[in-house]
């Protein structure tokens, strides 16, 4: 079912933040104009209305959102089901830190890669970015989905940068199977579909 809305989504195709922040409302069936951006060329109300001129940025009505958590936790409760983030106090917090730890190593390195010209920059940061990955990959052996049977603001926000470890030419080894299960219970989901920017989908294309 899709809702009525008036919202507006200013999206990069390719980065991860903008992701995540397309698969929340794809989550929560919410109807939006997502308005993809090349980065450097951003459209006068943009540049107006956000004044660090970032991506994602999202507009409700006079509401204007930007930094994709923000983005994310607002969806969460302005559309309440399916919720995304468990209801108990510590696990809340548990997550919390869990998006807290993904942003600053996990998205923080995938920038850099994106962004850094240095190829030895660029070669150090996918081997720092392989072995975060590869550290947490007990965690997917416990449930479907992150500490959960439910999907999350955390798997949300995972399955961006697994969805582009080929772009980002990283292999993960066999053992890493738990992983490779849980990003495939993450990619067959509708949602995670009809989040998918065409430069996306090309990231994985055979
Ligand atoms: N903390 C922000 C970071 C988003 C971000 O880095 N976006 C890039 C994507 S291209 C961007 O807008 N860069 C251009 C800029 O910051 O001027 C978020 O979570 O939304």
């Amino acid at each position: 079912m899709t809702r009525r809305s008036v919202m507006t989504l200013f999206s990069a195709p390719e980065e991860p933040h903008s992701h995540r922040t397309r698969i929340v409302l794809a989550e929560k069936g919410v109807e939006i104009d997502v308005i993809d951006v090349v980065p450097g060329r951003y459209p006068e109300d943009l540049l107006d209305l956000n004044p660090y001129h970032s991506l994602p940025t999202l507009v409700d009505r006079d509401l204007v959102l930007y930094d994709s958590r923000v983005i994310i936790e607002y969806l969460d409760e302005r559309f309440p089901h399916p919720p995304l983030m468990p209801v108990d106090p510590i696990l809340r917090a548990q997550f919390r830190l869990a998006l807290y730890r993904i942003e600053r190593d996990w998205y923080g390195l995938a920038q850099q890669i994106d962004e850094d010209h240095d190829k030895k920059h660029v070669a150090r940061d996918r081997k720092i970015l392989r072995e975060a990955i590869l550290q947490s990959a007990d965690v997917f052996k416990v449930k479907p989905y992150f500490l959960s049977d439910e999907f999350s603001l955390v798997d949300a926000s995972i399955a961006p940068i697994l969805w582009r470890l080929r772009h980002y030419e990283i292999d993960l080894p066999p053992q890493a199977q738990a992983l490779a299960r849980y990003a495939a219970n993450a990619f067959v989901r509708p949602s995670f579909r009809a989040s998918l920017s065409e430069a996306e989908r090309k990231m994985r294309a055979e």
